[in-house]
This record gives structure tokens, C-alpha cells and sequence, in this order.
């Protein structure tokens, strides 16, 4: 596969556990995408008395295949995991959009720190172990330009070695709920926001930590946060050394060169209790959808 990143891009990505690429698909593309949002949600895109939902993370109605869609990003994803053929394919973005309208817009503004509400890391389905396939990669695809105060998803910079050295004392597993995210959130220093254009996409490790933000300037900020899969098991002690730069992360965040890992229990799947929700939503959409059929 031919090589897209820079070297620098790579070692700032292990820094710093994410990479930004800028016009990862074309403006106009994400414009007319995010603009279905707000039918489906059966509000008016330009009268906020109608906005009667501060933020929601939608249901799904199509798909395409990243390869074709967005070819750079789909070449970077690849890259960062260890090459095409690591990854499960095709990657498919939806229009499952996580739409922020006026996240706690009544609130103080709080700058990105660990005193912010809600950090975590995503993979809300499946045991998680240090070297888990299921999270390749967390990915932020922004369908709207997204602003500082206009709820830009905050993220811990230094996050990766945080989670990377408890994944290491955890060989047993960690359920989703089982991180103290608060507390681990306290050993982060370096706190930054995603903003960016419509077009852009973020590539983020998959044990950084984000946060959604508040939204005190009401404008509509629509994203999608499609993740990676990888075929196999992440390593660790590859002896041709081939590894990743998402391993390389790990390891850097062991301070080990590497690291012989074998999870201590079977991995499996967990049904997440967002599904729950989006089915509803699902339903109120198609009811919408009928009525304006008429
Ligand atoms: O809405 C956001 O800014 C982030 C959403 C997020 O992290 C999630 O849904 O897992
Ligand atoms: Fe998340």
C-alpha cells in the first residue's frame, strides 16, 4: 500500500493520540448530508424555537464504503492500524449523526479539563484488553464546521499511556463501565477540542479519552463517530517488529518496547443500551417521514 503520512504526522500522532485530515471529503458532500438532519428530527434548521432536543445521537439510514468516499481518509485509517490488510472492509460511514444543538448552553463555558463531565472511551460493545480488535480506531467525521464553544469534542492528548498502563494491570477484561473514567481522566494534563471543517475527519487512538462539550453558542454541530475494525488482535511482540502506529502508541504509553499480552478471559460481545434508544428513534423518523409523504 502506498504510504500517505508523513513521518511527522505519525510520530504526532503517538504523541498526541489523534491526527486531524483536513478535507477528508469534499464541503458541499458533508453540507448536503448534515442538511437531512433536521427533517429527520422534525425541526427547522434556521428557527431554534423549534430545537427541542439539546443533543442526540441518531439512528442510521444509509451507508457508504469509505475506500470509495473518502479515499485519503480511508488510506490514513489504514496506515495508522498497520495496512489494508489489517483492517475489516469495507468501512462503512452512516448518517448515524450525533447532532450537538445546545449542549448545557445555559451553563458557564468550562474549557477542556479534567473537571469536564463525560470523558470516556468508546467501545461500549465488547470486553475490552489491551489488545482488542473490536475499536481499531476512534474516528470523529465532521458534517458541519465545528467551533470552540459550538460543542467541538474535547480530548486528552496524553489519554493513550493513562488507559494503556491500566489495560496492562487489567489482563482479566474491563467492561465498559468499568474504567473510573473520572479517575483516570485525573492522571491527563493536555487537553485539546476538535474543531475543524465540514470535509475534515479526525483518526484518534483508540483508548483516547473525549468528552462531549457544551454548545453555548447554539449552532448546529453534526458528526459521525464511525469506528475501525481490525481483523486481528493488536500485538505487542510482532518479531518482525512490523507494528502499528495505534500499537506503537501503546507501547511508547508502556515505556516498553514490547509486550508479551494474552487476554486472561474470553472476549466477548455486550449489547449496549444506546441500541434501544436509536430503535426508537428509528420509528419516530419513519412516522415523520409517512406524514410528510402525506
Ligand atoms: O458528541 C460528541 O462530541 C462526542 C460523542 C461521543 O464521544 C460518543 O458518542 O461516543
Ligand atoms: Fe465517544
Amino acid at each position: 500500500m502506498a504510504t500517505t503520512l508523513t513521518p511527522a504526522q505519525i510520530s504526532d500522532f503517538i504523541e498526541n493520540g489523534f491526527l486531524k485530515i483536513e478535507a477528508g471529503f469534499p464541503a458541499e458532500v458533508a453540507h448536503e448530508w448534515a442538511a437531512t438532519a433536521f427533517d429527520r428530527l422534525g425541526i427547522d434548521a434556521n428557527d431554534k424555537s423549534t430545537w427541542n432536543v439539546d443533543r442526540v445521537h441518531m439512528p442510521g439510514s444509509r451507508s457508504v464504503d469509505v475506500a470509495e468516499f473518502a479515499p485519503k481518509v480511508w488510506a490514513a485509517a489504514c496506515e495508522l492500524c498497520g495496512g489494508e490488510d489489517r483492517v475489516v472492509s469495507p468501512w462503512n460511514w452512516g448518517d448515524g449523526f450525533i447532532v450537538n444543538l445546545g449542549e448545557r448552553s445555559s451553563e458557564p463555558w468550562q474549557a477542556a479539563s479534567a473537571e469536564c463531565p463525560g470523558w470516556h472511551k468508546d467501545g461500549d460493545f465488547f470486553l475490552h484488553f489491551l489488545d482488542s480488535p473490536e475499536q481499531g480506531l476512534l474516528t470523529l467525521v465532521l458534517w458541519t464546521d465545528v467551533v470552540h464553544q459550538g460543542g467541538p469534542t474535547y480530548l486528552a492528548a496524553d489519554s493513550v499511556g493513562v488507559i494503556a498502563r491500566f489495560m496492562a494491570n487489567h489482563p482479566e477484561g474491563v467492561e465498559p463501565g468499568g474504567f473510573d473514567f473520572k479517575a483516570r481522566i485525573r492522571e491527563c494534563e493536555r487537553f485539546t477540542e476538535a474543531t475543524g471543517k465540514a470535509g475534515d475527519v479526525y483518526l484518534i487512538h483508540p483508548y483516547a479519552l473525549h468528552a462531549v462539550s457544551q454548545n453555548i453558542l447554539r449552532v448546529a454541530r453534526i458528526i459521525t463517530n464511525p469506528p475501525i475494525t481490525l481483523r486481528e488482535p493488536m500485538q505487542f511482540d510482532r518479531p518482525d517488529g512490523a507494528y502499528s502506529p495505534v500499537e506503537r502508541a501503546i507501547l511508547a504509553g508502556l515505556g516498553v518496547d514490547r509486550y508479551a499480552f494474552s487476554p486472561a478471559a474470553e472476549r466477548r460481545k455486550i449489547v449496549p443500551g444506546r441500541l434501544v434508544e436509536q430503535a426508537r428513534l428509528a420509528a419516530e423518523e419513519a412516522a415523520r417521514a409517512a406524514a410528510r409523504a402525506g
